[in-house]
């Protein structure tokens, strides 16, 4: 089913569902899942909670929603957060924790391969004291989407899980890609996953589910969640369809993440070739390709970005870099166009 016209590397949400998933959709039993008793979403979170080496699992409509439903589960209005500073859960959720549970979020720089120092969360820890935040949660993001997708070790999610736990304090994982991180440690989920209080891992990125992530923690947490998914809406009914989705992709799609970490790899050296492209390929990770343009370079990254646009080739990124994904809808052969296309468009 590879037969995108247009080569979009803007991000591995864009994956369509697989043949396979489709036909998974159409015969899977379903139910009212506010009830919890639609079969396929009860499996999917089972096997879920298998994976992540958590007692429980609970579906939800996205990442962003996982993200807050967790956050507001373990945390009151009033109380604070300690992400970093690229965190997704800071940049790019519309401020949902604020928004919706008084949750102050405090920011403390990301190390370039995404961790957080302990002598940082230290130093945020708020002392007791009236006038300052509860502090109650630190959170990581394992693939670290803006530290270029970089993987968190196991050994450093324990230290940090210990540390903040001797500190009477909870630990969540943003995971939308820690299927990702898994390959490419040859770790598995659960040792990523389980020294957390919760994870959640989304099912329609790289794993090319059409909607869906998952949260996982003990049975009390996905308790609050489950009424929090309600609050917000995510209540989804016969969600078993979307679930069925969901099961193909943890069954069928997770090895093959291999595939996109090579191909980010070609992408990233292809690119390195090219003398006004800015890129240092020691920092390609899994699946994705951040670079720039050289400095003086007589055109700005937007309107090389439309460049490519036009010619075919679909990228993401801010005002400073570009971004590009690889996923299950571009083989090899789509990243050497990609190569050619940037190449021909780049300032000589
Ligand atoms: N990230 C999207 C954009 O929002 C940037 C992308 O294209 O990468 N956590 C992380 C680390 C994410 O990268 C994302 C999506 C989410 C959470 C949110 O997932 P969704 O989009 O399902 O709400």
């Amino acid at each position: 089913m590879k037969t995108n016209k247009i080569l979009d590397f803007r991000s591995d949400t864009v994956t369509l569902p697989t043949d396979e998933m489709r036909a998974a959709m159409a015969v899977a039993p379903v139910g009212d899942d506010v009830y919890k008793e639609d079969p396929t979403v009860n499996r999917l979170q089972q096997i879920s909670a298998e994976i992540t080496g958590m007692d429980a699992a609970l579906l939800v409509p996205s990442g962003t929603m996982g993200n807050l439903a967790s956050l507001l589960a373990h945390c009151q209005r009033g109380q604070e957060i300690i992400v970093g500073r690229k965190a997704h859960i800071f940049l790019y959720e519309a401020a949902g924790a604020a928004a919706l549970g008084g949750i102050n979020i405090q920011t403390i720089p990301n190390q370039p391969d995404g961790t957080l120092k302990l002598e940082d969360i230290q130093a945020a820890i708020r002392p007791k004291d009236e006038h300052q935040p509860i502090t109650r949660l630190v959170a990581l993001e394992n693939t670290h989407n803006r530290c270029n997708g970089i993987s968190l070790s196991p050994e450093y999610t324990r230290q940090v899980a210990d540390f903040v736990h001797a500190r009477n304090l909870i630990l969540h994982i943003d995971g939308a890609r820690i299927f990702n991180a898994a390959i490419d440690l040859n770790v598995s989920v659960a040792q990523l996953a389980s020294p957390a209080d919760s994870v959640t891992f989304c099912l329609s990125k790289g794993l090319s589910a059409p909607v869906g992530s998952v949260i996982c923690g003990s049975e009390e947490f996905i308790y609050k969640a489950h009424r929090i998914r309600k609050q917000l809406g995510g209540g989804m009914r016969q969600a078993g369809i979307l679930a069925a989705a969901g099961i193909v992709a943890l069954e069928n799609m997770v090895e093959r993440l291999e595939e996109d970490h090579r191909n980010a790899r070609l992408l990233a050296l292809g690119l390195a070739e090219i003398p006004s492209i800015a890129i240092n390929p020691a920092e390609q990770h899994t699946n994705m390709v951040y670079f720039s343009l050289i400095e003086g370079s007589p055109v700005s990254l937007k309107v090389f970005r439309e460049q490519l646009a036009s010619a075919g080739l679909l990228v993401s990124g801010g005002p400073d870099r570009i971004r590009m994904v690889t996923h299950a809808w571009v083989d090899q052969s789509h990243v050497e166009q990609a190569i050619k296309i940037i190449t021909t468009l780049a300032p000589h």
